[in-house]
């Protein structure tokens, strides 16, 4: 499967762990892909299963050398949507620009998607504008972290 580099990232991506990295298209397109199904489970009880194509989150935390002590990831979309997310989850996910073997800028109407198993599908974010690496203390609820879009 193959995705021509110059319309998989419309937009830079910015990275945020102990560097801040903004991530080019062609920076995103050097980057090796992986894929793998992930079923995606929404509040309303919809659900859905794929199979996803893209950058696995580790690689970006490596560009920006997450910090050891990482306990989650705030996931911004470019439409006002933050997903904290557990580290553990999102090592498991990827930054994805396929669903099913076809660009999600044909099927969605954006270009990128975080997505990782077991996550909620309203942290499944579209367009993906920012990753940032951050560290909560114990007790703090990762939901405190977290904005809803105008849709979600
Ligand atoms: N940027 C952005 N991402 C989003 C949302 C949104 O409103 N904005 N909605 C979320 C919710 S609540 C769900 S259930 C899924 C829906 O994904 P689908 O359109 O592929 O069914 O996208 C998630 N990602
Ligand atoms: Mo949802």
């Amino acid at each position: 499967m193959s995705v021509p580099p110059a319309s998989v990232l419309e937009r830079p991506i910015r990275l945020v762990g102990s560097r801040d990295r903004r991530l080019e298209a062609t920076d995103f397109a050097a980057l090796e892909r992986a894929s793998r199904e992930i079923e995606i489970v929404c509040a309303t009880g919809d659900r859905f299963t794929a199979r996803w194509s893209g950058v696995p989150i580790p690689s970006l935390l490596e560009i920006v050398a997450a910090p050891p002590e990482t306990t989650h990831l705030l996931v911004d979309s470019r439409d006002g949507l933050r997903a904290c997310v557990s580290v553990e989850d999102a090592l498991e996910g990827l930054l994805a620009v396929t669903k099913d073997g076809r660009p999600l800028s044909e099927s969605d109407d954006c270009a990128t998607r975080f997505v990782a198993p077991g996550i909620d599908g309203v942290r499944t974010v579209k367009g993906v504008a920012r990753i940032e690496t951050t560290t909560l203390a114990p007790g703090v609820d990762p939901e405190d972290r977290e904005r809803r879009g105008p849709s979600a």
